[in-house]
C-alpha cells in the first residue's frame, strides 16, 4: 500500500493537465488529493476492520465468511476523506474513482448470501445489520435521508421486498438498500456483446466505480479477470448528484452481510482516488485465497504442459475439496452423547426436507428462531422444522436430553415432536405440521374467518387437557413456561395443540447462573416468576388464565393503547365482574353468539387462574373438571380474590424482545412505556 498522486499526471497534454489541475485546485483548494492502492496484499495498517472482517494470512480482505450467519463485516479506510469543501459555493462534491477485485465464494446453491457493497459513508456504519441490509443500514433507518450513505451493491440474493431484479445484480444504493437503479451483473465484450457475469461463481471479478461530479454521472463497470482492457461501455451509467448525499468528510470501504445463508466475500485488491482516475491494479502480485474449496484460478503460466497439468491438478483438487466440503456440510458430526438419545434425525434429511433451509420454505420467525416447512424424504410426512440457534454448547446437552424424552410425550393436544438434530450450536426440532397455523392469527390477525364460540371452547378444553397431561400425565412434571395463543397451533379440524413445550427451558440452561434469566412473555408471566425466577405448574396455570381470557375477549393480555383501566386484560375482566357486567368483555367478533354459561365460566376461571398467590390458583386438574362441567364452579366471594398487589401499584412488566429480556418498571395507572409486541408469528 502506498500513498501516491493520482494518475492525472499521466495525461498526455501538459496544457490540458494544467487546466485540469487548476480547475481542481480552484474548486477544492482545501482538499488534499487522496489516493491509495492495495494490490499486493492488504495489511491491517490504515484499514479498520469490524464485524466478521479479517485480513487472511495471505493478505486477502475477507468481509464475511460462510460460517457466520446473520453477521456483518466492514472494512473502511481508517481516515475519513474530504469529499466537499464547505467554503466552496458551487455546490459540487469531489469526483472520485475506484477499482477493486472481488470474489464471492459460496457453498451449495441454496446456501449463499447476501452480497457486499462498496460504500461511502459518514461513519464506519456500526449500527447496521446483515441479511438484505448488507451491513449498510438497518431496517429502521433504511432509506432515511439522514443516513448520507452512497453505495454500489453486489447482491446475490433476490429480495423481492427490496424490488431486487434478480439474485445476481449490481445496484446503486443511496441511503438504503432499495437500489435507485440496478442491472444484472454483466460486461460489454470487445466486440460489443453483453455477457452476463455470475457474481457468486467464486471467480475474480474486477469492478470500477467512477463518479464525475461536474457531469454528475456515475459509472459502474465490471469485467471478469483476466480481461484485455476495461470495457468501454459501463454496466451502469447513472445521472445522480451526490451533493445532498455526501458530507464534507466520508469514510470509504466495503460492507457485507449474511443472513441464514452465507458466502465468503473477498476483496483482493483496491485502489481509490479523489479527483482523479484510480490507479490501475497490477494483477501479477495479487494475494491468493487460501481456502481449499476455492475454485480453480486461471494459471498465469504460458507453458502448455504446466498449464494443462496445473489445471488438471486444480480441477481434481477442486472436485475433491468440493466433495469433501459437501459431505462435511451435510454430514453430521454426532458427538457420542447424542447417540444415547432417541428421535434423532440425520441433518441431511432435514436439509433435504426444507430444500436447504430455503427462504421460500419459511413459515415464520420468532424469538426462538425460524420455522420452515417441508416434507421428510423418508416418511413423506409434512413437517414443520424449528431452527433454534443457541449461544454456546452450554446447556445444549441437558436440553437435548429433555427434548428427546419429550419425543415420548404423546397427547392429541400437544404438537407432536417427530425428531431433532443438533448441528454445531444449532438445534433443529421437527414437529408435525399444523395446516391452520397459530391461534393468535385467528384471534388478532386478518383471517378470512372468525372463530365461533364452539370452536374457541373446544380449543380451550383441548389445551387444558394437553397442559394437564404435561403436569400430571407423565412420570415427572413438565412445565410448559410459555402458554399463550401464539403457541397454540390448529390442525385441519381446528383442534388446538400446544406447541413449543420446553423450548423456553433451553434459554435457562444456556444462561450464566449468576444472572437471573426469566423466560416467558409479558402478560402471561406469573408475578412470582419475577421474584423467584422459578417456573412451576402454578405459573403455567397463571399463563393459562391469561390465555382463557384472551380467547374469550379476543384481545391480548396487555394492550397499551387501551384506556388505562383496560390495559391489563385480567384487571379489566375482574373489574367488570365486580360491577356485574362480566359478559361485556366478550369478543365483539362473536356478535353475541355464544353460550352464556360457558362464557361466564371461562372468564371467571381466567380470573381465578390469575390470582396473585400461586396457592390460591386452581390446578390444571380442577381447571379441566370445571371446563368439562364435571364439577360446578361455586360462587366465589369476590372480595377474597387478589389479582393485583394493592400495596404496590406498580406492576412489573417484562418487555420481551426476540432473545433479550428487559425488565422495566411499568406503572399500570400511567402508561408511558411502549409495549413490545411479543407475539410470534
Ligand atoms: C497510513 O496513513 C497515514 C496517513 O493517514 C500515512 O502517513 C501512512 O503512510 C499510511 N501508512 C501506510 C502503510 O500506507
Ligand atoms: C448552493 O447551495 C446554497 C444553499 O443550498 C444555495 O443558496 C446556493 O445558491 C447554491 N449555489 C449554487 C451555485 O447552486
Ligand atoms: C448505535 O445504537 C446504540 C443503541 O441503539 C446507540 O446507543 C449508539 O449511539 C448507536 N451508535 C451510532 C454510531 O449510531
Ligand atoms: C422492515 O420495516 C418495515 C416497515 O418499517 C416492515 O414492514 C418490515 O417487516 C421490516 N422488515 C424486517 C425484515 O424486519
Ligand atoms: C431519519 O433518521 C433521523 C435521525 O436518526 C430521525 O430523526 C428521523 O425520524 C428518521 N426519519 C424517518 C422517516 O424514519
Ligand atoms: C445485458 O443482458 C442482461 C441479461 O441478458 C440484461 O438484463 C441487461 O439489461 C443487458 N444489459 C445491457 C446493458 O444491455
Ligand atoms: C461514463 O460512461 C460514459 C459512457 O457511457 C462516458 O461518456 C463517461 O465519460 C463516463 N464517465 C466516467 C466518469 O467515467
Ligand atoms: C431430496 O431427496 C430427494 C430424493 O430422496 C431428491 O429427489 C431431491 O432432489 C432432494 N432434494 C434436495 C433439495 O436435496
Ligand atoms: C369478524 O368479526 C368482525 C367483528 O364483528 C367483523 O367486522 C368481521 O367482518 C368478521 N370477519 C369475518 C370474516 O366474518
Ligand atoms: C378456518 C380454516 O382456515 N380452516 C382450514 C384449516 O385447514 C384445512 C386443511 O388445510 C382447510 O381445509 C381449512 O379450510
Amino acid at each position: 500500500m502506498a500513498l501516491s498522486p493520482p494518475n492525472a499526471l499521466l495525461c498526455p497534454s501538459l496544457p490540458l493537465l494544467l487546466v485540469v489541475l487548476l480547475h481542481h485546485l480552484s474548486m477544492f483548494h482545501a482538499l488534499t488529493t487522496n489516493s491509495f492502492i492495495y494490490d499486493d496484499g492488504f495489511r491491517p495498517v490504515n484499514l479498520t476492520l469490524t464485524g466478521e472482517s479479517v485480513i487472511t494470512s495471505s493478505g486477502v480482505l475477507q468481509l464475511t465468511n460462510r460460517r457466520g450467519l446473520w453477521s456483518v463485516g466492514h472494512a473502511f479506510y481508517h481516515d475519513p476523506l474530504q469529499f466537499k469543501d464547505p467554503s466552496d459555493a458551487s455546490n459540487t462534491t469531489a469526483s472520485f474513482s475506484t477499482q477493486f477485485i472481488f470474489a464471492i465464494v459460496s457453498g451449495i446453491e441454496t446456501l449463499r448470501g447476501s452480497g457486499f457493497t462498496f460504500a461511502v459513508a459518514p461513519s464506519m456504519l456500526p449500527n447496521t445489520t446483515g441479511g438484505d441490509y448488507l451491513g449498510l443500514v438497518r431496517n429502521s433507518s433504511n432509506g432515511n435521508f439522514s443516513n448520507h450513505v452512497f453505495a454500489v451493491e453486489f447482491d446475490t440474493v433476490l429480495g423481492t421486498w427490496l424490488r431486487d431484479i434478480n439474485d445476481n445484480h449490481v445496484g446503486v444504493d443511496i441511503n438504503g438498500v432499495i437500489s435507485d437503479t440496478s442491472q444484472t451483473a454483466a460486461y460489454c465484450t470487445d466486440d460489443g456483446k453483453n455477457e452476463t457475469i455470475d457474481l457468486k461463481s467464486g471467480k475474480m471479478i474486477q469492478a470500477w466505480v467512477d463518479y464525475n461530479a461536474n457531469e454528475k454521472l456515475l459509472n459502474v463497470t465490471l469485467a471478469p479477470i483476466p480481461f484485455s482492457s476495461k470495457p468501454i461501455r459501463p454496466l451502469i451509467s447513472y445521472s445522480v448528484d451526490l451533493y445532498p448525499v455526501l458530507l464534507d468528510f466520508m469514510y470509504v470501504g466495503f460492507t457485507s452481510g449474511t443472513s441464514n445463508s452465507a458466502s465468503d466475500h473477498y476483496i483482493l485488491a483496491w485502489s481509490f482516488t479523489i479527483n482523479g482516475k484510480s490507479q490501475d491494479l497490477d494483477l501479477s502480485n495479487l494475494p491468493k485465497i487460501s481456502k481449499k474449496e476455492v475454485p480453480i484460478w486461471k494459471s498465469a503460466s504460458f507453458l502448455p504442459y504446466t498449464t494443462a497439468f496445473t489445471a488438471l491438478f486444480f480441477i481434481m483438487l477442486g472436485i475433491i475439496s468440493y466433495l469433501v466440503y459437501r459431505t462435511r456440510k451435510l454430514s453430521d458430526t454426532v458427538e457420542v452423547w447424542e447417540q444415547d438419545y432417541p428421535h434423532r434425525l440425520p441433518y441431511r434429511e432435514i436439509f433435504n426436507a426444507t430444500k436447504g433451509f430455503s427462504e421460500k420454505e419459511v413459515l415464520g420467525r420468532g424469538g426462538f428462531g425460524s420455522v420452515y416447512t417441508g416434507v421428510l424424504p423418508s416418511s413423506r410426512m409434512q413437517v414443520a422444522v424449528k431452527r433454534v440457534s443457541h449461544n454456546g454448547k452450554q446447556g445444549l446437552r441437558e436440553f437435548v436430553s429433555e427434548v428427546s424424552s419429550m419425543g415420548r410425550l404423546r397427547h392429541r393436544n400437544l404438537v407432536q415432536l417427530q425428531g431433532w438434530c443438533r448441528r454445531k450450536e444449532e438445534l433443529l426440532l421437527v414437529y408435525e405440521f399444523m395446516p391452520n397455523g397459530s391461534l393468535d392469527t385467528f384471534l388478532f390477525g386478518e383471517k378470512e374467518r372468525n372463530l365461533s364460540w364452539e370452536e374457541r371452547f373446544k380449543i380451550l378444553n383441548g389445551i387444558a387437557s394437553g397442559l394437564l397431561y404435561l403436569h400430571e400425565g407423565w412420570e415427572q412434571v413438565v412445565v410448559h413456561r410459555d402458554v399463550k395463543a401464539s403457541n397454540v397451533l390448529l390442525d385441519a379440524q381446528l383442534n388446538g395443540k400446544l406447541g413449543d413445550f420446553g423450548l423456553a427451558r433451553l434459554y435457562e440452561h444456556g444462561t450464566d447462573p449468576q444472572t437471573t434469566h426469566i423466560v416467558g412473555t409479558v402478560g402471561y408471566m406469573a408475578p412470582e416468576l419475577l421474584i423467584t425466577g422459578k417456573a412451576t405448574a402454578s405459573s403455567d396455570v397463571f399463563s393459562f388464565g391469561a390465555f382463557l381470557l384472551e380467547v374469550a375477549c379476543g384481545r391480548r393480555p396487555v394492550e397499551i393503547t387501551r384506556p388505562s383501566d383496560e390495559v391489563l386484560l385480567m384487571s379489566w375482566v375482574f373489574m367488570c365482574w365486580k360491577r356485574g357486567e362480566l359478559l361485556s368483555v366478550i369478543d365483539e367478533r362473536l356478535e353475541m353468539r355464544y353460550v352464556k354459561a360457558e362464557a361466564e365460566l371461562v372468564l371467571k376461571l381466567g380470573v381465578l387462574c390469575s390470582q396473585l398467590k400461586p396457592e390460591d390458583r386452581p390446578n390444571m386438574r380442577q381447571v379441566v373438571q370445571l371446563l368439562n362441567g364435571d364439577v360446578p364452579l361455586h360462587e366465589v366471594p369476590l372480595e377474597n380474590l387478589i389479582i393485583e398487589d394493592d400495596n404496590d401499584h406498580d406492576q412489573l412488566a417484562v418487555a420481551y424482545s426476540s432473545s433479550d429480556i428487559h425488565i422495566s418498571r411499568f406503572c399500570s395507572s400511567s402508561q408511558t412505556e411502549k409495549s413490545t409486541d411479543t407475539s410470534r408469528k
